[in-house]
């Protein structure tokens, strides 16, 4: 049966549903030297207009269960250490603002949901990205996220725990809400801060913007890649979907770490369960 993710992606120019044939190749090939290149591989229009524009609407309707984050945090997602010295990058925080809904809110009918758990799109990313086997995350809160970025919100510098991600911008802001990524800053070996310094003061030269539009899928690899989005202005939020994978088809979160990324809502769901389980 063919999924009814198929009809949400532009199969002409991005030929996922047929890798084994030469036009499903040579797109392999194109995104593995992406990736090689900028860390990175941007495909615009790879969801169609008409089917952003519904998915749009569908995470629009939903954003009412999303958590608003509104905290400090550093790159590195780690307390103060007033032991280090005063201008080293792991004391750099920054106050910011965004909604995230987690994956257990986002139905099974939606198409972001459809994209997410399409084997075609699944193989395709173990391909661009070399890995043995690759499952969607099972853990059921973190797999599919919605990140909402009104005016005045952004996504502070940080590295991702998982090895890469997948974006699919679903509404462009009016302005700002820029992806800016620095590949392979650090390594498993060499945090190289003083790199880290110079991205968040401005002054790395290796700063790659991707150009974006609503639609844009993006793969990077972000546990090594220092990255953030800019600052959103305009009425218009900047609403994001991000895809999670992993080479494992089990690993799943603890119940302290969601409820502290998906807040109250998360805690009351894994409580109910909780209470349920007992009777
Ligand atoms: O929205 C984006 O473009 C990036 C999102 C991101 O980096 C994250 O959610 O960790
Ligand atoms: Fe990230």
């Amino acid at each position: 049966m063919t999924s009814p993710a198929a009809s949400l992606v532009d199969l002409e120019r991005y030929p996922v549903d047929r890798l084994d044939t030469p036009e499903g190749q040579a797109l392999v090939a194109s995104c593995r030297a992406q990736l090689e290149t900028n860390g990175c591989c941007n495909l615009t229009g790879f969801v169609r207009k008409e089917a952003v524009a519904a998915m749009r609407e569908e995470a629009l309707g939903l954003e009412d269960m999303a958590y608003r984050q509104d905290g400090r945090r550093n790159a590195y997602f780690t307390l103060d250490d007033p032991a280090l010295p005063q201008d080293d990058p792991r004391r750099r925080y920054w106050h910011y603002r965004m909604h995230q809904l987690a994956g257990d809110a986002i139905p099974g009918g939606t198409g972001c949901r459809a994209l997410f758990q399409w084997g075609a799109l699944t193989e395709f990313f173990r391909q661009i990205l070399d890995y043995e086997a690759l499952y969607p995350m099972a853990d059921e809160f973190q797999n599919l996220n919605l990140i909402y970025l009104h005016s005045g919100h952004h996504q502070p510098w940080h590295y991702d725990q998982g090895e890469f991600a997948v974006t699919l911008l679903l509404q462009a802001p009016e302005a700002g809400g820029d992806f800016e990524f620095v590949p392979a800053i650090r390594s498993e070996t060499d945090e190289n801060l003083a790199g880290v310094a110079a991205a968040i003061d401005g002054r790395h030269p290796g700063v790659v913007r991707p150009v974006r539009d609503a639609g844009t899928l993006t793969v990077f690899r972000g546990m090594y890649s220092l990255h953030r989005v800019s600052e959103v202005q305009g009425n218009r939020p900047r609403i994001t979907a991000v895809l999670s994978y992993d080479g494992r088809p089990d690993r799943i979160a603890t119940d302290r770490e969601n409820i502290h990324i998906y807040g109250p809502r998360v805690a009351a769901v894994l409580e109910s369960r909780r209470a349920q389980e007992s009777l």
